[in-house]
This record gives C-alpha cells, sequence and structure tokens, in this order.
C-alpha cells in the first residue's frame, strides 16, 4: 500500500517539474530571509534543476557557526519545535520547523511507515530516545498520522520494553537496530522466544546496519526489518525508507532533493556511483538548506521500482566519511567489518572496533561475542578452548581476505561488549 499515491507514485517528468518550481521558491525564500544564503546565492538564476550543481555547498560547520538560530528563516516565533542533533562533537546543532514544516514531517513519515507495512489501528512499540534526538518524537507523530496505536516507551529501561511487548502485542517496533537486537537478546534471556510476540515489522535506523544484521534482527523478531534513514539537518527520520522490495531507501524526493558527489573533487557523480549524499530540501520554512553535504555514504538510483513508487532511491548508508579509518594506509568503514562478522554462523552482531594509534602506524582490533550455540557446545566460554581458538583464526582470515587488513582478533565472554541504548559505539580510538 501507498500513503500517498498522488505523491509519491507521480510520474516522472511531472515529478522533475514539481522539484523545479519548489528549488525556486526555496531559493527565493531562503535569500530573502538569511543573511547567509542571500551572500551566496544572491543573484544566482536556477532555470534547470542541473543548475544546482554550480550553487555552493553548506557544511556541518557552517550550521555549527551559526548556533543556535543563525540559519533560521522565520522569526522565533513562527518556530514550533526546536531539536537537535547529538552534538558528541562540541556543542549541537539546533534545528526547528514551522508548523508547516512538522506537517510536512508527518507526511513523509507516515508515508516510511505505511511502506512498511504499518496500517491504522496496528500498535507500534516506539524504542527510538524521545527529547532533542528526532527519532522518538518523529516516528511518533507519524504513526498517529497513520492512525496507529502509539506505544512511546523511548529508549533505556530494558525491562520495561520487556514487560510492555510481552504484554501489549504490538504489530511493529522502531529503533536503532543495535538496541532493539539488545532488546531481543535479553527477553530471549529472560522471558522465552522473542518470536512469540507476533510482531510484524521492526523499522531501523539512526545507525549503520548491515544485511547480516537485518538477518539477525529478522531471525532474533521472527518479522520482517526495514532501513529508515535521515538526520536531524534535514528534517529528522522519514528522508527515505524501505518499501516491501527492499531493493534501496525511496528518497521522499518531492521535498527532499538528493545528489552524490565526490566527496574529494566535490563533483556530482552519476547515478549508481558511490560517494557522499548531498541534500537540498524542497519544502521546509524554519530551516531551509541547499546543497547540505550530509556526510553519508551512498549510492542513488533511478531505476524503477516494482512498488510503483517513482522516487530516486538511495543505497543502505555505508558509514559517515568521518567515520571512515584509515589503517595502514586501508580505508575502511566499520559497517564493512560488521558485514564479514555476520557472515559467520557463530558469531552476533556484538562487536567493537579498537583503534591503537600510540605507534606510528595504527593497529585495529576487532572484539567479537560467540553465539549462545557455540559456547554451549564447548560447555562453557573459555578462550582457549581449540573451538574458539580455531573460530579466531577463521575469522581473522576472512576478516583479512574482506579488507586487505590483518586484524588482531578477539572473541570476548558472551555479554561483556557494551550494549547500547541508542546509536552504538562501535569504535574506541586509543590515542
Ligand atoms: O538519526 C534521525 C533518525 C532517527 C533516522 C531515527 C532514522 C531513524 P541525527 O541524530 O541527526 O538524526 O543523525 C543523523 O545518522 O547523517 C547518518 O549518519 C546516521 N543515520 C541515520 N539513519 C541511518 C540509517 C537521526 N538508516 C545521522 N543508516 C545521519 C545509516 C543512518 N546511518
Amino acid at each position: 500500500m501507498i500513503w500517498n499515491p498522488d505523491a509519491e507514485a507521480m510520474p516522472r517528468e511531472a515529478r522533475r517539474r514539481l522539484q523545479r518550481e519548489r528549488l525556486s521558491q526555496t531559493l527565493r525564500w531562503a535569500v530573502e530571509r538569511v543573511g547567509f544564503h542571500r551572500e551566496r546565492l544572491g543573484g544566482v538564476e536556477v532555470r534547470h534543476l542541473e543548475d544546482l550543481a554550480r550553487l555552493p555547498f553548506v557544511r556541518k560547520s557552517e550550521l555549527r557557526d551559526a548556533y543556535p538560530f543563525g540559519l533560521f528563516a522565520v522569526e522565533l516565533a513562527e518556530v514550533a519545535r526546536i531539536h537537535a542533533s547529538s552534538g558528541t562533537k562540541g556543542k549541537p546543532t539546533i534545528v526547528g520547523y514551522t508548523a508547516g514544516d512538522l506537517e510536512i514531517w508527518r507526511e513523509v513519515m507516515a508515508r516510511v511507515l505505511t511502506a512498511a507495512g504499518a496500517r491504522r489501528g496496528d500498535m507500534l512499540h516506539v524504542a527510538f530516545g524521545y527529547g532533542l534526538f528526532t527519532g522518538g518524537l518523529g516516528f511518533h507523530e507519524g504513526a498517529e498520522r497513520v492512525g496507529m496505536t502509539v506505544v512511546p516507551v523511548s529508549s533505556g529501561n530494558t525491562a520495561r520494553h520487556r514487560l510492555l511487548l510481552r504484554d501489549l502485542a504490538p504489530a511493529g517496533i522502531c529503533g536503532t537496530p543495535s538496541f532493539v537486537l539488545h532488546i531481543a537478546e535479553s527477553l530471549a534471556a529472560e522471558s522465552g522466544d522473542p518470536r512469540a510476540l507476533g510482531l510484524r515489522y521492526g523499522l531501523f535506523g539512526a545507525e549503520p546496519w548491515t544485511e547480516g544484521m537485518r538477518a539477525s534482527l529478522e531471525r532474533a523478531l521472527g518479522c520482517r526489518a526495514y532501513d529508515v534513514y535521515g538526520l536531524s539537518e534535514i528534517i529528522g527520520p522519514g528522508v527515505a525508507g524501505e518499501c516491501e522490495v527492499r531493493a534501496g531507501l525511496h528518497i521522499q524526493d518531492d521535498h527532499f532533493l538528493p545528489e552524490v558527489i565526490d566527496p574529494a573533487t566535490e563533483q556530482v557523480l552519476e547515478p549508481g556511483r558511490e560517494g557522499e549524499l548531498v541534500l537540498t530540501t524542497l519544502t521546509k520554512r524554519a530551516l531551509p538548506l541547499v546543497r547540505y553535504r550530509t556526510g553519508d555514504i551512498t549510492t542513488l538510483t533511478d531505476e524503477p521500482c516494482p512498488c510503483g513508487r517513482t522516487s530516486v532511491r538511495m543505497a543502505r548508508v555505508k558509514g559517515r566519511s568521518d567515520d571512515m579509518l584509515i589503517i595502514k594506509g586501508v580505508n575502511l568503514y566499520p559497517s564493512e567489518v560488521e558485514g564479514t562478522l555476520l557472515e559467520i554462523e557463530e558469531l552476533v552482531p556484538h562487536y567493537q572496533l579498537v583503534v591503537d594509534r600510540r605507534s606510528t602506524l595504527a593497529t585495529l582490533e576487532v572484539h567479537v561475542e560467540p553465539g549462545p550455540e557455540l559456547v554451549e557446545r564447548c560447555g562453557g566460554f573459555d578462550a582457549e578452548h581449540p573451538v574458539i581458538a580455531s573460530l579466531r583464526r577463521r575469522v581473522a582470515e576472512r576478516l583479512q581476505k574482506a579488507i586487505g587488513l590483518s586484524v588482531q582478533l578477539t572473541i570476548v565472554a558472551p555479554r561483556t561488549l557494551p550494549r547500547s541504548e541508542g546509536k552504538a559505539v562501535r569504535v574506541i580510538e586509543r590515542r
């Protein structure tokens, strides 16, 4: 089912016309109302969508320099809601929404939820954090728009999640893949098989995850898992999401215009080529952004999708360009390590990368947990058990082949790596 067929299945040509009109409106709006945009975009004419490629980019640092409200295009009295990005690297980035922007957010979230199989009357268990983070409230309001029954549990407090999932039996769950996997594991340990909960679908995002992680979540929960992408600067979750075909995430490109660029040369890349996603808002009023560099690495495709939606799709995000590790000259995203680890049946998706930069050549250690079957087979966990030792060699070899780097691999005792309640911390740097 398609939430808004007129918009989501619009013929391509009509979509391009709409994008062009909305792009001109956005540029006019931004130039008239924000000094920053006026200085950079004043006087430029955009007649065709391709002209976008001539405009300058906006970087996260520029949003930060304008902290808190410098890039807002409306009076504060017109701002109905504030959110913020997590701000792990200094001050958070403050973003704002007019009442109209919030409506657009509900609309795109309703589309994403519907594409994953959510229906009016279904119950949705929300395990994303509420507050300044956009995950909780974004899913909450989108689900209300669909007419769902929302259970706003938020992140943390795993025991509360277990109780409510068991007793309320929701149709769907949403959260970061790492946290929901933790909930599933805790359910399995404390209260029986989570597959008996009767969940039909899960919507996951806010951090990079892999097909291996999808398989683990689906196996653990007995439901279908869908990828949802977004970022606070653009709107929050709902920028893109998978449909039942799951061959890429449909970008809501009547509201957010995507480009992929080579991060080094800043040239726009053809569909199919991997690079950094750049987004332009087409309808946002409080915080319009033109060519915002997301830092996220992906690929676009405009191949038609059998579901009937006509938007451009993006591949699962591999990671953020600033999360790329360079070790002994090899470029590596943590998700690539996850991909290889999860091809190995005896392992579970709890892992951490430790990068040691204290000597001239950085080294990489990979810590990963074994699955319960393996531990049982060994009669308890013992790192020196021959089965574990041989697994360690096998995994190290696999990683070496896949990523071209020799790593120091440690199989750690089950349930000893820290569990996340929001976005997982996959990399620890020793300097
Ligand atoms: O994480 C919004 C969100 C909430 C998306 C819930 C999906 C679900 P921020 O905190 O601003 O907003 O972080 C945005 O998270 O630039 C990506 O690097 C990463 N990210 C978000 N979704 C995905 C995903 C929210 N599905 C940053 N896959 C983005 C990989 C993702 N990375």
